[in-house]
């Protein structure tokens, strides 16, 4: 698949995701676009238990539960397998960022998440930028991908409308979750959780405050996050980011 054969975005989803910090493209992706993507991620997630490491986790898997059972994770998917960039999925939400960036864009981040059926496994409020240092700053257009469909029964993202507009928020561990997982406060009263069919699309800028609820379903809810920005992972070369590093070596994303 080209860069260039990406259907023209609808002009009122990204009007709405500038003012609310999050957007829902519909049928964004074919059939086969999620299809082609689900196969190369599913095997990644078997024996999941061996492969566990730095950027391999289970943050359901606390006590004794078996890691791969609850909500297992892949930060940076790509690496383990690089034909994920050769997906229409990464070049569509690459080709959209750079849209929306107006420059060309880059690649900066990806995870995959597998919620487990009844896994009972939160993905608590956080907002992305929350989940580097103090002081990296990232300029990204974030994209979740859900490859079946996905609504509140299954752990669809809820987003806090216009969130993105605030401040980084104070982000904390929680002895009862996963050490690599951050939460920080959010008012749900006034959280929207859309229901996705297959080939629709997420997008929320880096300080939207969101969540996934449990998965309450018989069958795995797989998803793929995907992070664009004008530098790719450059950006964390940019002098006030090395400095944020240099000054608290600790990093999560
Ligand atoms: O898939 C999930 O459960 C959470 C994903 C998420 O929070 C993100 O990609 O920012």
């Amino acid at each position: 698949m080209s860069e260039t054969a990406l259907k023209s975005t609808d002009v009122w989803d990204l009007q709405h995701y500038a003012e609310n910090g999050f957007a829902v493209e519909r049928g964004f992706f074919s059939e086969s676009e999620i299809r082609e993507t689900r196969e190369l991620l599913t095997p990644l997630f078997e024996n999941f238990a061996e492969k566990v490491g730095q950027r391999i986790r289970d943050i359901g898997a606390i006590g004794d539960a078996q890691p791969g059972t609850r909500q297992p994770e892949i930060d940076r998917a790509i690496k383990v397998c690089p034909e994920l960039t050769q997906t229409g999925v990464f070049l569509k939400t690459k080709a959209l960022a750079r849209e929306m960036i107006g420059r060309s864009a880059h690649y900066v981040f990806d995870h995959a998440i597998s919620k487990m059926p009844h896994s009972n496994t939160s993905t608590p409020w956080h907002q992305d930028r929350g989940y580097m240092k103090a002081k990296t700053h990232l300029e990204t257009v974030n994209f979740w991908v859900p490859l079946q469909p996905t609504g509140p029964e299954n752990g669809t993202l809820s987003y806090v409308p216009g969130s993105h507009a605030g401040d980084l928020l104070p982000h904390f561990r929680d002895s009862n979750l996963h050490p690599h997982v951050l939460r920080t406060e959010a008012n749900e009263a006034e959280a929207v959780s859309p229901r996705l069919e297959l080939g629709d699309l997420c997008l929320h800028h880096p300080l939207t405050i969101h969540s996934a609820g449990p998965n309450e379903t018989d069958s795995p809810r797989l998803a793929w996050s995907l992070h664009f920005g004008a530098y790719g992972r450059l950006e964390y070369l940019k002098p006030s980011n090395l400095w944020a590093f240099l000054r608290n070596p600790m990093t999560v994303s």
